[in-house]
């Protein structure tokens, strides 16, 4: 038992030959043209480096031609899940076709659908290199266990099939379309969005938990931005700890009997707090399509469409 035990913490926290695994060595294939990089000229409206020294990420911030390069040198391969539980199915299609137009084209991508609905699932051409794979969930009617279980599942899916596999993992909304590139400049160890609906406000204003008894709480003077519970990903090493993290943390509220405010975003965004993301991507990468576009916003690349909640919603 013992020994089992050690086999499987090795096997997953290993760092194997793979650089990818690393996220640190950046190999640039020789020969590359591009932009000559200027640290005096550059973007002024908006901040793009975190007080961790953690890139935030803008349009006119990166070169994608010069990170293609990089991260095509490693042979990185992409997964990402998407839950399309009940009459979510309905945006599958939208979502796996703007995937292949925008989201890390030109490398491997291995799409995880969760549905309770797997005859539903929309036959949507991949292309070379890229696949979609369905698996089945139990049906529910309320969003408080879907929720529950995303993380869950989230856990299980890198711990059974893409540890040591897959180098990195997104976790998508499904309600959502891709309209720009979302690509190898949204790759680091622990990667989480800026929620587009907060992002000028004061942070006593965010929509944390607020109580103190729940494992999400933020105290009002704490708190770096308020992120989407939407898209997260990174490393598959550490979105498993985030989703092993976020899993316990709300089923061990769940047994003292409290719910916090926005299920897992309240508990995504407590863990964002303590473990700081190594990059942040800006509201470029989920936008709300009812939001009018904000002056700083250059190009939607990822955005929520407009929902009718009574015709979708099970509760
Ligand atoms: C969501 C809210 C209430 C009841 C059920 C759901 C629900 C969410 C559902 O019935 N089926 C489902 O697949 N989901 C998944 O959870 C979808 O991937 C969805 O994108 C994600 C988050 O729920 P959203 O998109 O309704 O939440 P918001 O905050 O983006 O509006
Ligand atoms: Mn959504």
């Amino acid at each position: 038992m013992k020994i089992r035990r050690c086999l499987v913490f090795f096997s997953l926290y290993r760092c194997d030959e793979n650089p990818a695994v690393y996220d640190l060595h950046l190999v640039s294939p020789d020969g590359m043209t591009y932009s000559q990089p200027s640290i005096v000229n550059g973007r002024t409206d908006v901040v793009s480096v975190t007080p961790w020294l953690a890139p935030v990420v803008w349009e006119g911030t990166f070169s994608a031609t010069l990170l293609d390069g990089i991260y095509q040198r490693q042979n990185i391969s992409v997964a990402a899940t998407v839950f399309a539980v009940g009459k979510y199915i309905m945006f599958l299609k939208d979502f796996l076709e703007t995937a292949e137009q925008h989201f890390f084209v030109g490398f491997r991508v291995h799409i995880y659908v969760f549905t309770d609905r797997p005859n539903e699932v929309p036959e949507v051409k991949m292309g070379a290199g890229r696949e979609v794979t369905v698996q089945s969930v139990p049906s529910s009617n309320r969003w408080q266990e879907i929720s529950a279980r995303r993380m869950e599942l989230i856990q299980k899916l890198i711990e059974e099939r893409l540890i040591n596999k897959v180098n990195y993992i997104f976790c998508l909304d499904v309600d959502s379309k891709f309209h720009g590139r979302w690509g190898a400049e949204s790759l680091g160890g622990l990667v989480s969005v800026i929620h587009p609906g907060y992002y000028k406000d004061d942070r006593s204003k965010f929509p944390y938990e607020r109580r103190p008894t729940s494992r999400a709480f933020v105290a009002p003077a704490d708190g770096d931005f308020y992120y989407c519970g939407g898209a997260f990903g990174g490393l598959v090493q550490e979105v498993h700890l985030l989703a092993k993290t976020c899993r316990k943390n709300f089923e061990d509220d769940a047994k003292d009997g409290i719910e916090a405010a926005w299920q897992e975003e309240s508990h995504l965004n407590r863990y964002m707090w303590i473990n700081k993301p190594s990059k942040v991507l800006s509201p470029e990468y989920l936008w709300q399509d009812f939001k009018p576009k904000e002056p700083e916003i250059k190009i939607i690349r990822f955005s929520g469409v407009i929902k009718n909640y009574a015709a979708i919603r099970p509760n």
